[in-house]
Formats: structure tokens, C-alpha cells, sequence
């Protein structure tokens, strides 16, 4: 059984609710021009949109400071964005322009900001299970009372790093948040294909953790559920797990032929579209208009609009400094 919150809830629909709208809509936006710009040429490699997953990284984000730790996956542009990472310089990395986060190194699998407690988008299915969990002890050791967070999918839950990072993180009540977002596939593979026990969750369970299923398309659940989850870490009461069922509206990847699902479920999904249900919410609470929600997403498009002109004019690195900047001159 999914554990219970202990505490009140904490996600107050004026304030959190207005600053997720926001946020999650300039994601969407983001995101949906990613498969636009593969075409055009401009992403040399794979990327990877989370289309649909936006209340699971800004439900999170919400509950973080910036010193706080963040190890994301392939699929992180939303990770990083949702904890304060500028769009145009998310955006130029993974154009590979020389203003990108990394100088456009390391491209979208590789976006890490040190400043923002960005540990790096990850193109390894499960490492940041490992490296969210270094960074939580290097936390504990030093004595703050900063947090780390691991977001991996359904598919990196298989990888046997979970086992290890959970059990230590367990004993020694590392102050580590495990979001799983289980968007039902690994690439083409189903959730039932891989797995015999399709309750995620239990894994948790299995290792001592406080372990909760939430609504990922719901980002007050999420928000309340990671709230209580870094209150505990920081207050030195160790880990928990949070398996967010959740769903992306996109391929796996550019060119994905998506053969392994129907259209009609893909509907079925956008019919709990987080965005559309927090726009309801706060209609209904009066706290937003028609004409409010109409400037809100015109201002989604037009933030994403000078990040997109932002990424576009800067230059591609410079051949010269192929060796430089990669990595302990980045340090
Ligand atoms: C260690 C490793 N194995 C396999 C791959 C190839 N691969 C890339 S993404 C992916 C699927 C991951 O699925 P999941 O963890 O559910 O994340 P999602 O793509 O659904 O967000 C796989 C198998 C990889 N990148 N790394
Ligand atoms: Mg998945």
C-alpha cells in the first residue's frame, strides 16, 4: 500500500498553483519544438521531449532550494528548467552553440549546472540513482541539510544500482528523494514486458524507505508528496521513494515509429493532461480568468520565442577549444 502523507498539505492553488501553470507551460513549449528542430537539423544525436511529464519535475522542483542536488536521466530537459536553468542556455546546449550550459559539449544528455545543484543530464538509464545518492552523503557528511533527488524511469528501476543506492541510503539515512517516473515504457518496451511485479513502488518498500505512489499528472499531489519527502530528508530522517505514474505524449525520440502503442491511448492519457487540469483548478477556485490563462500561455510561447533566437545566434563552439572545457577546467 502506498504510504500516507503524515503532514498537512503544503501546495497553496494561489501562489504554487499560478508559479506550476507557468512553469509547466513555457516546458511544454520547449519541449514541443525539440522533434521541429531535429528535423530542421539543428540537434545532431537523440533527444528525448517529455511532452506530458511536466507536473512531475516542477511538482519536485517546487520543494528545492538551489544547493539542493539534482541527478537527472536522457530524458531531463524539464528536470532542469523546472529548477531554474534558463531556457536559451538549456536551449543552446542542445544545439551544441558554444553559450549552451556547457559550452554545447555536452548536448542534451550532458546539461549540467553546478550553480543549480544540476549533476547532469545522463544518457546512462539509472546512474543518477547512484550519483543523487553520492551527492545526499557528501550532504549529510558536511552537515548541511541540503537534499538530493534522483529522477530515473520505469525502464532504469531494473538496473541493479537501485538495489544498492537504496539499501545504503536506508541504513545510513541519506537525505535522497527516488522519483520515479514511470511513463509505462523503456523505449519500446511495456512495463508488463519487463517486469512480473508491476507495482514499482513495492521495491521501495523492500528497503525500509517510505515509499508513495502519486498522480504524476497532478502537480499539487506531486508537490505535497515531495514536500514531505525533503522535509524528512532535511530534518535528518533519511530517504524516500516516489513512484509517479505519469505518461509521455511524444516518441521515445525523434524518428520513433511509436508502433508499440495505439494513438487512442495516447489520447486516453492528454484527456489527464496536467496542464488542462491545473487550468481547471484554478478557474474553478477564481483565482484565474479565461482571459489570464490566454496571457499566461502567450507568455509561454513568447519566453520560449527569445530562447530560441537566443540559441540560434550563438555560434557553434570553436574548433580551438575541442580540448578545452571538457572536463577539469569545468570544475
Ligand atoms: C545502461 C543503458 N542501457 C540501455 C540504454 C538505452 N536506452 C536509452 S533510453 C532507454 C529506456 C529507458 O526507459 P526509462 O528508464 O523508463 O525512461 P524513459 O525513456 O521512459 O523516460 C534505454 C533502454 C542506455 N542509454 N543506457
Ligand atoms: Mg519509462
Amino acid at each position: 500500500m502506498t504510504a500516507q502523507l503524515t503532514a498537512a498539505p503544503t501546495f497553496d492553488l494561489a501562489h504554487d498553483g499560478l508559479s506550476a501553470l507557468r512553469t509547466m507551460s513555457m516546458i511544454r513549449e520547449f519541449e514541443s519544438r525539440l522533434p521541429g528542430y531535429s528535423e530542421e537539423g539543428l540537434i545532431r544525436g537523440s533527444t528525448h521531449p517529455s511532452v506530458g511529464m511536466e507536473a512531475v519535475a516542477v511538482g519536485v522542483s517546487q520543494n528545492l532550494r538551489p544547493t539542493d542536488s539534482v541527478a537527472s536521466n536522457h530524458r531531463g530537459h524539464a528536470h532542469c528548467l523546472a529548477k531554474g536553468a534558463d531556457a536559451g542556455r538549456t536551449l543552446a546546449e542542445i544545439l551544441g552553440r558554444s553559450d549552451g550550459y556547457c559550452a554545447g559539449k555536452g548536448g542534451s544528455m550532458h546539461i549540467g549546472v553546478k550553480e543549480l545543484g544540476l549533476l547532469g543530464t545522463n544518457g546512462i538509464v539509472g546512474a543518477g540513482i547512484g550519483l543523487a545518492t553520492g551527492a545526499a552523503l557528501a550532504a549529510q557528511a558536511q552537515g548541511t541539510d541540503n537534499v538530493a533527488v534522483a529522477y530515473f524511469g520505469d525502464g532504469a528501476s531494473n538496473q541493479g544500482v537501485l538495489a544498492e543506492a537504496f539499501n545504503l541510503a536506508a541504513i545510513w539515512k541519506l537525505p535522497v528523494i527516488f522519483v520515479c517516473e514511470n511513463n509505462h515504457f523503456a523505449q519500446s518496451a511495456t512495463l508488463e514486458e519487463m517486469v512480473a511485479q508491476t507495482e514499482i513502488r513495492r521495491r521501495g518498500e523492500a528497503y525500509g524507505l517510505p515509499s508513495f505512489d502519486v498522480d504524476g499528472m497532478d502537480v499539487e499531489e506531486v508537490s505535497n508528496v515531495t514536500a514531505e519527502a525533503v522535509q524528512r530528508a532535511r530534518a535528518g530522517e533519511g530517504p524516500t521513494f516516489i513512484v509517479a505514474d505519469t505518461y509521455r505524449y511524444l516518441g521515445h525520440m525523434a524518428g520513433d515509429t511509436e508502433i508499440y502503442r495505439t494513438p487512442e491511448q495516447v489520447e486516453q492519457w492528454k484527456g489527464r493532461d496536467p496542464i488542462a487540469r491545473l487550468s481547471k483548478k484554478l478557474l474553478d477556485a477564481g483565482i484565474v480568468d479565461d482571459k489570464a490563462l490566454k496571457e499566461m500561455a502567450a507568455a509561454a510561447v513568447a519566453a520560449v520565442d527569445v530562447a530560441e533566437a537566443f540559441a540560434k545566434a550563438s555560434p557553434y563552439p570553436d574548433v580551438s577549444t575541442a580540448f578545452t572545457q571538457v572536463s577539469e577546467d569545468l570544475r
